[in-house]
């Protein structure tokens, strides 16, 4: 009984021994553990900056361009504040709700603006980019069977999607909407009476 009485107090003992020596090790792993955080506030604290210098890096280099490509900041911003992006050298505005194409035209008009017309490659992979299936400003309708642009000129250079235009299943499909954003013949017409995103455009006078 007495020796393990003795064993007990020797734990004991031990025990208590071994405390502070517990707390010395664990000192020096508390000071670490302060330090990286400190390390890692340092280093959101610079990623923060660092991402404030680039935004306001971002914004006077598109502001220098617009500048240099003679849009005043008034002008740039009011289209900004409106949600349209600037591809020179149009604003463009992309829909967040459908309608119809002739419906999608009249917002465009109102806007001071009309339906896309797509005259480079360039301005044809910009539009499959907003990745909406979206109307274009080209339409068969009152042209006597000629595909036009609403700006009235006639289509030289398409980029139809495979089978297209095919007036599927005998239906009178008028209108054109950006539907394969995948490829860059990502045409297909369509009833105009559908419901579909649209893009407005807005050629700004230098
Ligand atoms: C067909 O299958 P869907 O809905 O993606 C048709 C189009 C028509 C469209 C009318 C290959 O497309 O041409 O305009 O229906 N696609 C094919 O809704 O025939
Ligand atoms: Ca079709």
């Amino acid at each position: 009984m007495a020796r393990v009485l003795h064993k007990e107090q020797s734990e004991i003992h031990v025990d208590y021994v071994n405390a502070p020596n517990q707390l010395a090790r664990g000192s020096p792993s508390k000071n670490h553990t302060g330090k990286d955080r400190r390390k890692l506030y340092r280093l959101v604290g610079v990623s923060f900056g660092l991402l404030c210098i680039l935004q306001i890096a971002l914004n006077i280099s598109l502001r220098l361009t617009l500048y240099i490509e003679g849009l005043s900041p008034s002008i740039t911003d009011h289209y900004f504040k409106q949600g349209w992006v600037y591809f020179r050298p149009s604003f463009y505005y992309i829909s967040s709700i459908k309608k119809s194409w002739q419906d999608s035209r009249d917002d465009c008009l109102r806007r001071g603006a009309d339906l896309v017309i797509i005259n480079s490659r360039e301005e044809q992979d910009f539009t499959r980019k907003f990745h909406r299936i979206s109307w274009i400003g080209l339409t068969l309708r009152e042209t006597k069977g000629e595909w036009k642009w609403v700006d009235g000129t006639p289509l030289t250079k398409s980029y139809w999607g495979s089978g297209e235009p095919n007036d599927y299943e005998g239906k009178t499909e008028d209108c054109v909407e950006i539907k394969f954003h995948d490829e860059e013949n990502s045409w297909n017409d369509i009833p105009c009476g559908d419901q579909n995103f649209w893009i407005c455009e807005k050629t700004v006078a230098l």
